[in-house]
């Protein structure tokens, strides 16, 4: 089967799209609603209009998006028609919405912009014309939702629907009084959303965006009184490079410890240290489980995904006597930084501030729980995304492509392990549990270092370890929320056969996480973010949370023993109460 595009022929196959087509043969068609990743084809903003002429000679301009190819069509895709109904339908964009352009946050990555652009849209004659959505949803923790910035795409309603599951996204009203909402209410009052920020990696334009709190790092910085202690997450530097404008698989971790550094922060850190600390902890809690179980199988869950915990308490608050009492590695890093490195290093903990730079929304609505707060005070001050690092940098002049790397540069709080990188991805916390509590139980053979069962993207994967003093460990990894189900119902109803399950609420977990760069196709960045994941654990020298001196040092010179008394204050929490 064959088309012509521009007049020149295109092989075809039965059922794909003119876009498909024209994609596969590198001509540019614009488009706005659709995407790719999601199947996501509403064919609502028109912009990817053609001109089409079929094997019977009727001629009409149709979507390219929806339009299946047929032997013989000939379609034009630059045709004056085509260029003049397109540049319609953007101005048609603009007559509801806002063109506060400068001070948004996707100024110069909005893809209606791009539109804009592409379809020679000088001034829109109907800016403006059409309705007043003026609505600003600040309620929720980590993301804004712009009434008027929304284009009625849709893809964040598929997003939260397709892939999480979770629906909390609704398509509501009417003609031009219609937008995306919250079940009609205020996004901060919705009991579905889990603040995961999947939303916010597909809009197109600026209508769902995460909260900037990039001054208030800046003022943290300006203020000679206090000390910033900024932590990075594992997947940051697996994503950093994207949000910079440069192609998947660059490691910039050095580069952001650099750009940090010349703002002026006073100690840069690694999250993955207190990675480390958190499998001692969590590792500790899941023997205890496996030695009072009595025969049965008592299932824990995994506590580091805000994400998750966020679903947890609010859909599924029964199950909180399976989840570990451990806090999460940023949790645990801002708790330490608050007592154990003024200890050390001699300061004033309340000088501290403490600044985790994620790959993450929900890890700002983490930072805000009262649960980690010690006498009202928050352990971790501030949370900023992969993005808002992004754009700090770019409006400080910092340029994290050119700028030379610089160490970590706190000899107490940075040194990780093979398997606290390995949390960046989906089945890494697993496998780094797996590797040190293999180790703590005994393992008839040889003790194995790669878990290959719980490697890669499948939705859901299953694996089965030997261990001496607690015969088969049966383990299950889910990332994505629409994978959970099954799941939740064998826990719920007794028959789950897994000791300890992973969840993370993002696809492919953090390294797909919603604070991190945009990207149109999944399928394409994330594997070679978790390909990156995997060569840094075989870089580091030391592959085990239990045999990172750094980590030894904290337990013996502060904490005791991992489940300590000390330990249990510190760095474990009960999110029921
Ligand atoms: Fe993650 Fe984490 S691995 S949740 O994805 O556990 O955000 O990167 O920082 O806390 O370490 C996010 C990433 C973290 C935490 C760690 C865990
Ligand atoms: Fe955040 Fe990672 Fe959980 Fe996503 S998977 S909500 S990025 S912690």
């Amino acid at each position: 089967m064959q088309i012509y595009l521009n007049g020149r022929p295109a092989a075809c196959r039965e059922g794909e799209t003119v876009l498909e087509v024209a994609r596969r043969e590198g001509v540019r068609i614009p488009t706005l609603c659709e995407f790719a990743a999601l199947n996501h084809r509403p064919g609502t903003c028109r912009m990817c209009l053609v001109d089409v002429t079929t094997a019977s000679g009727r001629q009409t301009l149709a979507t390219a998006c929806t339009s299946a190819v047929e032997d013989g069509m000939r379609v034009d895709t630059r045709s004056e028609r085509v260029r003049r109904a397109r540049r319609l339908q953007a101005e048609l964009l603009f007559a509801d919405h806002c063109e506060r352009c400068s001070g948004c946050a996707r100024h110069g990555r909005c893809e209606l912009q791009r539109a804009a652009e592409e379809t020679g849209l000088d001034l829109s004659r109907l800016s403006g014309r059409l309705t007043d959505r003026t609505t600003v949803d600040r309620s929720a923790p980590a993301l804004v939702f712009t009434a008027d910035k929304c284009i009625r795409c849709l893809r964040c309603v598929e997003v939260c629907r397709q892939v999480q599951g979770v629906s909390a996204i609704t398509f509501e009203g009417t003609g031009c009084a219609s937008s995306v909402g919250f079940d009609g209410g205020l996004w901060g009052d919705s009991d579905r959303c889990v603040q995961c920020g999947q939303c916010s990696l597909v809009c197109p334009t600026g209508a769902i965006a995460v909260k900037d709190e990039t001054d208030r790092f800046l003022d943290y910085l300006a203020d000679p009184d206090v000390v910033t202690v900024v932590q990075i997450a594992p997947a940051v530097r697996m994503a950093f490079a994207e949000a910079a404008g440069a192609p998947a698989g660059r490691n910039l971790e050095g580069e952001i410890v650099a750009g940090l550094k010349k703002l002026g922060a006073d100690f840069v850190c690694d999250t993955r240290w207190s990675a480390d600390v958190t499998i001692l902890e969590e590792g500790t809690e899941l023997l205890h489980r496996l030695e009072h179980s009595e025969g049965r199988v008592d299932t824990m869950f995994t506590s580091c995904c805000p994400g998750w915990i966020n679903h947890v308490e609010k859909s599924h608050p029964d199950l909180f006597p399976h989840v570990s009492s451990t806090r999460s590695p940023q949790a645990i890093f801002g708790a330490l930084a608050k007592t154990y490195l003024p200890r050390v290093k001699k300061l004033d903990s309340a000088a501290i501030r403490v600044v985790s730079i994620m790959p993450c929304t929900a890890k700002k609505d983490e930072a805000a729980r009262p649960q980690l707060a010690r006498e009202g005070v928050a352990d971790v001050d501030l949370v900023l995304t992969v993005r808002e690092l992004e754009r700090l940098f770019r409006t400080q002049g910092i340029d994290p492509l050119a700028i030379d790397p610089a160490p970590f540069d706190s000899p107490f709080m940075t040194e990780a392990s093979g398997a606290a990188q390995l949390f960046a991805t989906t089945g890494g916390v697993m496998e780094a549990a797996l590797r040190t509590v293999c180790a703590l139980a005994g393992s008839p053979r040889a003790l194995p270092l790669r878990f290959e069962p719980v490697r890669g993207l499948a939705g859901v994967k299953e694996a089965r370890v030997e261990t001496e003093r607690f015969g088969e460990l049966r383990v299950a990894v889910v990332h994505g929320l629409k994978n959970l189900g099954p799941v939740l119902d064998c826990v719920r109803e007794g028959r789950s056969p897994w000791h300890f399950v992973e969840v993370m609420a993002c696809p492919g977990g953090c390294i797909g996480g919603g604070g991190t760069a945009r990207g149109d196709n999944w399928t394409r960045t994330l594997p070679v973010r978790q390909r990156m994941v995997y060569e840094e654990d075989d870089r580091l020298a030391v592959k085990r949370s239990d045999e990172n001196p750094d980590v030894a040092a904290l337990y013996r010179d502060y904490l005791g023993r991992a489940g300590s008394d000390l330990a249990h204050e510190l760095l474990h929490t009960d999110y029921e109460n």
